[in-house]
């Protein structure tokens, strides 16, 4: 990826799933930005932004984090909100296990209070091993967390996948939890 789409795709996460408000932008019930006013008001707030340069980020973006509207003139964050938006994400069967990357430092914690959502709309889960891997590395030394989704399922905990393919819930109580060793 280019250094300008890197930048750009974290100036649009930074926009569309936790401040729209740093260049007075607003987002719709469901996370949805207006482009043209996304582009004009990054543009006032001196970050260069143009539609092609949108298109790329959502095109190439290996995590697929943004989608664009049928119409093609709203753009929104397919996961990782902490600001409150309905996804409109179905309530969806889970496979038996998931996998949640994590930091050794956060295992005691998690251990004591399940995992919880901290400043986003849930916990993110992963159908992965490899991708939990990387998710808890950018945390500090990572460790993988198994947790049986199924059997929260038959206990009618939902889960929802989103448009790119992460797993959500709300709380992943510590009974649910196993830490894989390291091998
Ligand atoms: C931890 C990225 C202590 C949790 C990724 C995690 C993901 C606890 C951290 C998406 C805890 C929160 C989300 C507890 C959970 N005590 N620590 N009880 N419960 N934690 O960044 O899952 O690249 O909010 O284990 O790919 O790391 O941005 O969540 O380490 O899909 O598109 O608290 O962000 O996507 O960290 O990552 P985060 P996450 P993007």
């Amino acid at each position: 990826m280019s250094k300008d789409i890197t930048k750009t795709s974290k100036f649009l996460s930074l926009l569309l799933r936790h401040q729209p408000e740093t260049i007075g932008l607003t987002l719709d019930e469901c996370g949805w930005a207006n482009i043209e006013e996304l582009i004009s008001l990054s543009n006032q707030n001196k970050h260069r932004l143009d539609a092609q340069l949108i298109q790329r980020v959502v095109g190439t973006n290996n995590k697929q984090r943004f989608s664009i509207s049928d119409d093609g003139r709203f753009i929104r964050a397919n996961q990782g909100h902490s600001i409150t938006v309905d996804l409109e994400l179905e309530a969806k069967q889970p496979p038996e296990i998931l996998f949640h990357g994590t930091a050794t430092r956060f295992i005691d914690s998690i251990f004591e209070q399940g995992l919880t959502k901290r400043n986003r709309q849930h916990v993110h889960l992963s159908s992965e091993r490899e991708t939990a891997t990387n998710v808890g590395k950018r945390h500090g030394k990572p460790a993988i967390l198994c947790i049986q989704a199924e059997q929260m399922h038959n206990n009618g905990y939902e889960f929802f996948l989103s448009k790119n393919k992460v797993w959500l819930t709300e709380h992943v109580p510590i009974k649910f939890i196993e830490r894989e060793q390291a091998s």
